[in-house]
C-alpha cells in the first residue's frame, strides 16, 4: 500500500465495481446488479436535469466562496466543488417520501434535494428568511418538508440517525428509505461501526453513501485507514461493500438505484463507496498546502460537470450552445438569489434563541 494515492477504478458495463478483494468471483452483488438494472429504464433519468443540478452546485458554492469574502457569511464554510456527481447522482435515486442526513460539506445535496438556494444563501448570511431562519448556518442545512432529517458537523453523527428513520418507516410499513451522506474519514468513527452492525442485523432500509475524497481534515487517508477501498469494511457487517466511481454520475445514479431497490424488498442496507476528491481545502481557513504537485490538476481533469457536459455531447443528447445557455442561465438564478439574500432581514434581537429547541 505505498506509492502514489489514486482512485482509479475500473469500470464495467453497469458503472460498477464491486471490491475484489471482497466478493472474489463478483457474485453476490454484481448477480443483484443485473437484475435489478433491467428496472432501470422505468424512471428514465434526465441527465440534462443532472447537468443543470450540478451547475447550479458549483455556481452556488462559487458564490458562497465570494459571499465570505466580502464578510457577508460568518463563521465558515466547507465546500463540495468536485463532489458534486455524487449528490445529485445519488438523490436523483430517490422519491420525496425518503430520508436523508447530510454532513457539514452538505450544499450539494440540500441544493439537489430541491431546497431553494435563496432559502439557502439566506441561511448561510444568517438571515431571518433562511432554511432554518438563519440559527444553523452553512454546516446545518435541515428542512422536514424535503425528507432533509439533518445536517451534521459531528463526524459520523448522520449515520445512527438515517437508521433510524430508515427502522421508523419499516416499522410503520411505508416503502420509505434513507440516504445518509458522509465522508471517509467517517468510517474510522464508531458510530459508523454501529449504524452498520445495527442496519444488517435489523435489515434496515438505509444506503450509507461515503464520499471518498481521500482527506480528512487535513490527513491524507492513507496516514488514518489502512486500505484504500472503504468498501471492504461492508465485509464485517455482511452487507454489499460497492465502490464507484464519484465523479461519474451515471455510475452514482445505477449503483444507487440498485441499492435503493435492495433496501425497499426488504433486502437491507448497501454500504456505497464513491471516489471523488473536493477542490478546496477543507474549509474556508485551510489552503490545502499537504496536496501532492498535480494532484488537483489530475482530479479537475475527470471534473464530474465536464465530464457529463461531453458525454451529452457525444450522444447527441445537448449542444456545447445549449449548455452555455443553461450555464448562463444557473448563474443569473444564483446571482439574483444571492442578491435577494444579502437584502433579507436579520432576525430580531430577542428572538435570536428562538427556533434553537422545540417549542
Ligand atoms: C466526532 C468528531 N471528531 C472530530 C471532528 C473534527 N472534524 C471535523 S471534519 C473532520 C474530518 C472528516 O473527514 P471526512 O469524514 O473524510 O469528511 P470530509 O470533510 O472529507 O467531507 C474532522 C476530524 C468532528 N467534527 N467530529
Ligand atoms: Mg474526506
Amino acid at each position: 500500500m505505498t506509492g502514489e494515492i489514486s482512485n482509479d477504478i475500473t469500470k464495467n458495463e453497469t458503472g460498477i465495481v464491486t471490491n475484489t478483494s471482497v466478493h472474489k468471483d463478483g457474485a453476490y452483488f454484481q448477480k443483484r446488479t443485473t437484475s435489478l438494472m433491467s428496472s432501470q429504464k422505468i424512471y428514465s433519468p434526465d441527465r440534462r436535469q443532472w447537468l443543470r443540478s450540478m451547475l447550479l452546485i458549483r455556481c452556488f458554492e462559487d458564490k458562497v466562496q465570494q459571499l465570505f469574502m466580502q464578510g457577508l457569511i460568518p463563521g465558515t464554510t466547507h465546500l463540495c466543488q468536485g463532489q458534486e456527481a455524487v449528490s445529485v447522482g445519488a438523490i436523483s435515486a430517490i422519491t420525496s417520501a425518503d430520508y436523508l442526513t447530510i454532513t457539514y460539506r452538505g450544499h450539494g445535496q440540500a441544493l439537489a434535494r430541491g431546497i431553494d438556494p435563496e432559502e439557502a444563501f439566506a441561511e448561510l448570511m444568517g438571515r431571518e428568511t433562511g432554511l432554518c431562519k438563519g440559527r444553523g448556518g452553512s454546516m446545518h442545512l435541515t428542512d422536514f418538508s424535503h425528507g432533509l432529517i439533518g445536517a451534521f458537523a459531528i463526524v459520523g453523527a448522520g449515520l445512527p440517525v438515517a437508521l433510524g428513520a430508515a427502522m421508523s418507516a419499516k416499522l410503520r410499513g411505508t416503502s420509505s428509505v434513507a440516504l445518509t451522506f458522509f465522508g471517509d474519514g467517517a468510517t474510522n468513527i464508531g458510530t459508523f461501526h454501529e449504524a452498520l452492525n445495527m442496519a444488517s442485523v435489523w435489515k434496515a432500509p438505509v444506503v450509507f453513501i461515503c464520499e471518498n475524497n481521500l482527506y480528512g481534515e487535513y490527513s491524507p487517508i492513507r496516514t488514518t485507514t489502512p486500505f484504500d477501498d472503504l468498501a471492504i469494511r461492508a465485509t464485517a457487517y455482511a452487507i454489499p461493500g460497492v465502490t464507484v466511481d464519484g465523479n461519474d454520475v451515471d455510475a452514482v445514479y445505477n449503483a444507487t438505484r440498485t441499492a435503493v431497490e435492495r433496501a425497499r424488498a426488504g433486502e437491507g442496507p448497501t454500504f456505497l463507496e464513491c471516489k471523488t476528491y473536493r477542490y478546496s481545502g477543507h474549509s474556508r481557513t485551510d489552503p490545502a498546502k499537504y496536496r501532492k504537485p498535480g494532484e488537483l490538476e489530475a482530479w479537475k481533469s475527470r471534473d464530474p460537470i465536464k465530464r457529463l457536459g461531453e458525454a451529452l455531447v457525444a450522444e447527441d443528447v445537448m449542444s456545447v450552445a445549449e449548455q452555455d445557455t443553461m450555464r448562463q442561465e444557473v448563474q443569473d438564478l444564483i446571482n439574483a438569489a444571492a442578491e435577494r439574500a444579502a437584502a433579507a432581514p436579520w432576525p430580531k434581537r430577542e428572538e435570536i434563541d428562538r427556533y434553537v429547541y422545540a417549542e
